[in-house]
């Protein structure tokens, strides 16, 4: 039997309120020992909360009955103070009477044990807790409304299916109904495949979506790049100096532009260098390009603004021109990051960038983690795979069907379920 779990859902410190959540079988019996009889569930009443004659605080609890809770289990929630000693005298007297604190991502765990939530869904709350844009945050209320545990359920369903005419047509080989019941599973392998394929095919979107689009700034030193990262972001992220050479490491900042997240990355100043140190921040510098956007930002003042970047520089997503205020008007994008010159219209072409590479056009969900991809993909080389074989090897292709039919099982937590658990929850939070 499950133990009975306690944990801080809402952040931790100073604040008005902190919600303390309990779950598992002796939830009942451990509320009613410190707030009295239980309330009639999902109604909010206002309790003494005491713990051996001494009192803890007063608070507002809810009781929530198995099987209709966030875990599925019974829960109950304390709505304390939040102040530190009301949490701590609330955590010890739980403590003493048998409960134990939960571990990272538990609450969701449980839920998805007892099939309140599928995997994508868990993952969902994971993603709902860390969205920091409007753009995150619709993604990830879809996602736990289920679109994507409808998308991948619905080929799953499907490959069932198929794999039932495919082991049809194995009991059949033998009459003319085998040949019509392996047409028709290689068939729908083939449909299913075509739809996996276009779902991945999506650029990335999603998953940039969720984590962040990456910008970097590359140019060579001193054309302004850590003056640009600090007017984008508004604050005083890298130092700036007229000295070549002043950025080494990848400084990163995150902006809201225009709904969307952008992780912008300031760069040391592509050039020869004889200094360990400096060539070692070259090459972070060209590694971090390698993934997401590029802006390649030159001093259009100088007469030579390209000189001494290699010749295989990757391509940049946008070209920019600083320090016009210095004069040598160029084609293109011109600012001036010392009187402000051009920023506007900078952070709007930026603005349409990000939106052309990360809006989702039409209504299909888009694929959101590396896990899922990697499923998919494993999946669909299957159904590739299975489409090859003939008439004569309905096994061949049963199997294949069954293969990817696990691969996307996976996805939504229908198959080897308890080895996903652990991957999945490593990174949630306590109280989850
Ligand atoms: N006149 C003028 N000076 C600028 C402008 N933008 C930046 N600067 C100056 O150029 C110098 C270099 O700026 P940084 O932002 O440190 O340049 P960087 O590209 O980060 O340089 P490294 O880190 O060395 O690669 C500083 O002295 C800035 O004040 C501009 O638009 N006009
Ligand atoms: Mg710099």
């Amino acid at each position: 039997m499950n133990s009975t779990i306690f944990a801080l859902a809402s952040a931790p410190g100073r604040a008005g309120v902190a919600v303390v959540r309990l779950s598992g079988p002796d939830a009942g019996s451990m509320a009613g020992a410190l707030g009295g009889p239980l309330p009639p569930p999902r109604q909010a009443v206002l309790r003494r909360l005491t713990r051996e004659g001494a009192e803890i605080d007063h608070a507002l609890l809810l009781w929530f009955a198995a099987p209709h809770s966030f875990t599925g289990e019974d829960v109950a929630e304390f709505h304390v103070h939040g102040g530190r000693a009301v949490r701590e005298a609330l955590f010890s007297a739980l403590l003493a009477l048998g409960a134990r604190p939960a571990e990272p991502g538990e609450f969701s765990r449980r839920a998805v044990e007892n099939g309140k939530l599928d995997l994508t869904q868990a993952e969902a709350i994971a993603d709902l807790v860390d969205a920091e844009t409007p753009a995150q945050l619709r993604q990830a209320l879809r996602q736990h409304d289920g679109v994507l545990a409808d998308l991948y359920e619905g080929w799953r369903a499907a490959l069932i299916v198929a794999l039932g005419r495919a082991e049809a047509a194995i009991d059949f080989s033998d009459d003319g109904v085998g040949d019509a019941e392996f047409s028709a599973a290689r068939g729908a392998a083939q449909k299913i495949s075509e739809e996996i394929q276009e779902h991945m095919d999506d650029a990335g979107r999603g998953e940039s979506l969720r984590e962040g689009l990456r910008l970097t700034i590359l140019g060579p030193p001193n054309a302004g790049k850590s003056s640009l990262i600090n007017a984008l972001a508004r604050r005083d992220v890298a130092i700036v100096s007229d000295t070549p050479g002043t950025t080494r490491d990848v400084v990163e900042a995150r902006l809201n532009l225009g709904g969307y997240l952008l992780q912008v990355a300031d760069t040391a100043g592509v050039r020869q260098t004889r200094d360990a140190i400096e060539a070692e921040g070259v090459r972070r510098a060209l590694s971090h390009a390698a993934g997401g956007m590029t802006l390649l930002l030159l001093d259009g003042s100088l007469a030579d603004p390209r000189a001494g970047l290699p010749a295989d520089l990757p391509q940049p997503d946008l070209v920019v021109w600083n320090k016009s205020d210095l004069g040598g008007a160029r084609e293109g994008i011109s600012i001036s990051l010392k009187t402000g010159e051009g920023l506007f219209m900078l952070q709007q072409l930026l603005q349409q960038k990000v939106q052309q590479r990360l809006e989702n056009r039409g209504d299909a969900p888009l694929l959101t983690r590396p896990r899922h991809r990697h499923a998919l993909n494993q999946a669909l080389a299957h159904l590739l795979h299975g489409q090859n074989a003939t008439a004569d090897q309905p096994e061949l292709l049963a199997e294949d069907l069954r293969l990817a039919m696990r691969a996307i099982g996976r996805i939504t937590g229908r198959v080897d379920v308890e080895e996903l658990l652990d991957f999945v929850f490593r990174d949630f939070c306590i109280g989850k």
